[in-house]
């Protein structure tokens, strides 16, 4: 029997909520499943732990980390820290530390959940988002300087590298290539961003030659936004910058629902580091404590984690379930239903020990 090792950090706000709720769905379908167990150590990064040490995480948190699987993560974001520390300080440098280039957001809408899409229905909408995860906007180059005075200057320099723009694309052109529409969009601004968006412009070109088989095209992300709304049925999988693709992934999720069910995984292809896997939303303050949060998309990105760890029938599992339960009306609040976190968790739990398979 395979074990695998898995470090969760649900962090801040509901993040707690719905990683404790993905952890008993998981443990549902590891008791559906003969071949592996998942071994899990829970730790207590976040804000929380920033106001008592001065860091979101500590110092060889990346290398604690390395001796997992896989890592299963909440969610980052306090009102007491300010959201840029907080970000930098656990996700963004996890993120970095181990390499995960490739940020995967798929979105789809499942039976029984209404989409803001008036003539289209579940299964029509079936796009993976392919993020650069590592560089770009989020390079973390810059600073500021004279503060306070108005001579003051403040530089956010986006960095694009051959190396991290190749590789993403490569990565994008695989999963297309690996889905039945084999169709790849990728997203620039290279209009107006003349430098890092025409070399990724040029990449891509590039790099489509090894894969002719895959139909692709290239979008502005402002003309971009319009289409995901106007002409949803023609996408597929898309490719886009850390941050364009952060904006369209939003978009992708509301249209798919609500961001409570938009999954992510930080994925290091190479598989050197643990890759990992998140819901797409953050910690939404607003509603933590109230047991309303939606736990589809942390159960979901559950399912990206037993794919990646080399069990697809596991995933499809939990995936199946999620369905199930989402068409049978059994739905929080942001999706139009009125059960708890609870709820929704005891239902799947509930349709993975009743699957016949
Ligand atoms: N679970 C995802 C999460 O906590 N996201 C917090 C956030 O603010 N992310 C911003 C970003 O990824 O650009």
């Amino acid at each position: 029997m395979k074990t695998y090792n898995i470090a969760t950090i649900p962090a801040d706000g509901i993040g707690p909520e719905v990683i404790s709720a993905g952890l008993r769905v998981l443990e549902a379908v590891e008791e559906r499943e003969d071949g592996f167990r998942l071994q899990i150590e829970t730790f207590g990064w976040g804000s929380d732990y920033f106001k008592q040490h001065g860091a979101m995480m500590p110092a060889d948190g990346n290398k604690q980390l390395k001796a997992f699987d896989a890592i299963y993560f909440g969610a980052v974001g306090s009102p007491e820290v300010p959201d840029h520390i907080s970000l930098w300080g656990l996700r963004l440098r996890i993120c970095q530390g181990l390499d995960q280039y490739a940020n995967v957001r798929p979105s789809r809408i499942f039976p029984g959940i209404r989409t803001p899409l008036s003539d289209i229905r579940p299964g029509e909408l079936d796009w993976v988002i392919v993020r650069e995860n590592t560089e770009g906007e989020y390079s973390g180059a810059g600073g500021r300087c004279h503060r306070g005075f108005s001579e003051e200057v403040a530089t956010e320099v986006s960095i694009f590298t051959r190396t991290g723009v190749e590789r993403i694309m490569r990565y994008a052109f695989a999963i297309a290539r690996s889905r039945p529409k084999k169709l790849l969009t990728v997203v620039t601004k290279s209009n107006a961003q003349r430098h890092g968006m025409v070399m990724w412009d040029e990449i891509a070109e590039e790099v489509a030659r090894d894969f002719p088989d895959v139909c692709w095209d290239r979008m502005l992300v402002d003309a971009m936004t319009a289409r995901m709304v106007l002409q949803p049925r023609g996408l597929d999988t898309i490719v886009a910058s850390n941050l364009h693709a952060d904006i369209l992934s939003d978009l992708a999720g509301a249209l798919s629902g609500s961001l409570g069910v938009a999954p992510t995984a930080n994925i290091d292809p190479e598989l050197r580091f643990p890759s990992m896997f998140e819901p797409i939303h953050g910690s939404a303050f607003d509603i933590a404590g109230k047991g309303i949060a939606n736990p589809i998309a942390a159960f979901w990105s559950a399912a990206q984690m037993l794919d990646h760890l080399g069990e697809p029938c596991a995933g499809r599992r939990l995936v199946d379930a999620l369905e199930i339960v989402c068409e049978s009306g059994i739905l929080t609040p942001d999706v139009g239903g009125n059960a708890s976190t609870d709820e929704v968790t005891e239902a799947v739990i509930n349709s993975i020990r009743r699957a016949n398979a």
